[in-house]
């Protein structure tokens, strides 16, 4: 798909987005196309291909299969330099603000910059930042976890990727988190930007967290553990999208 920033705008002028994450890790190819197909079928607007601990040939070959069979965007989440594939149509190109190694912040995008220019992905430029509990992207991003209970950190880290022109800001967890990001944590953030497209992700397992999230300000809301662990991947993605078609009427 081309221009993938309009189509979520697109949609954002008339309610928040969900974004079904799979890990390549995971499963094989042909195992995320299908948990793919049913997550449309249940209303996801994206695909997000990443992980911490992903493989080149796994993001690659799953990549390429969802490209010849889905509609939806499909969009890198990084884990490092190697998650690069010209078969998505777009990368989060994120700088993981709150890592004690500058590695995270901007070496791994400096090393991968010149695969992601030669893959012709579109960029979407993004802040992201990690809160506790974190899980394993917090240990091995190194990263000095937003406390819980400090839900206005964020909120200036955001300030400052919109002054430096980035256009998403993700406010994450961690993978399978117990519990997702406050509430109040979000809508700072979300009150604090202009334009800034929020991206919230997690521990969301159920209506009430993805009602929650999108209700309290995030664009797009993000979730992947539960696509792994429900035996109805179509019926699970139905009742989040619907909470937060729910949450963007209200
Ligand atoms: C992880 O925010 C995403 O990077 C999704 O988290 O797997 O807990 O849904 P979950």
């Amino acid at each position: 798909m081309k221009d993938v920033e309009a189509y979520i705008k697109n949609i954002l002028k008339e309610r928040k987005v969900h974004f079904t994450l799979i890990d390549p890790d995971e499963q094989t190819p042909e195992e995320a196309l299908n948990i793919a197909t049913e997550a449309i079928e249940g209303g996801t607007d994206g695909i997000m291909i990443g992980g911490s601990t992903v493989d080149n040939v796994g993001v690659d070959e799953t990549c390429k299969i969802l490209s010849e069979n889905i509609a939806v965007p499909i969009i890198i989440f990084p884990g490092n330099t190697s998650s690069v594939s010209k078969y998505a149509d777009a990368i989060f190109f994120m700088s993981y603000l709150n890592s004690n190694n500058p590695y995270w912040i901007i070496g791994a995008q400096a090393l991968a910059s010149p695969a992601v220019k030669k893959s012709g992905l579109e960029i979407l430029p993004m802040g992201y930042m990690v809160a506790e509990p974190g899980g394993t992207v917090g240990w091995v991003g190194e990263a000095k976890l937003v406390p819980r209970n400090k839900p206005k950190i964020p909120a200036v880290y955001a300030m400052a990727s919109e002054f430096l022109g980035m256009r998403f800001f993700y406010i994450e967890a961690g993978s399978g988190a117990d519990q997702p990001i406050p509430p109040e944590m979000v809508a700072y953030t979300k009150r604090a930007t202009d334009d800034m497209i929020v991206v919230v992700g997690g521990g969301i397992r159920d209506a009430k967290a993805a009602y929650t999230a999108a209700k309290a300000g995030g664009d797009i809301i993000v979730t992947g553990t539960v696509v792994e662990e429900t035996t109805d991947v179509k019926a699970k993605i139905q009742e989040l999208t619907g909470a937060i078609k729910k949450a963007s009427i209200e």
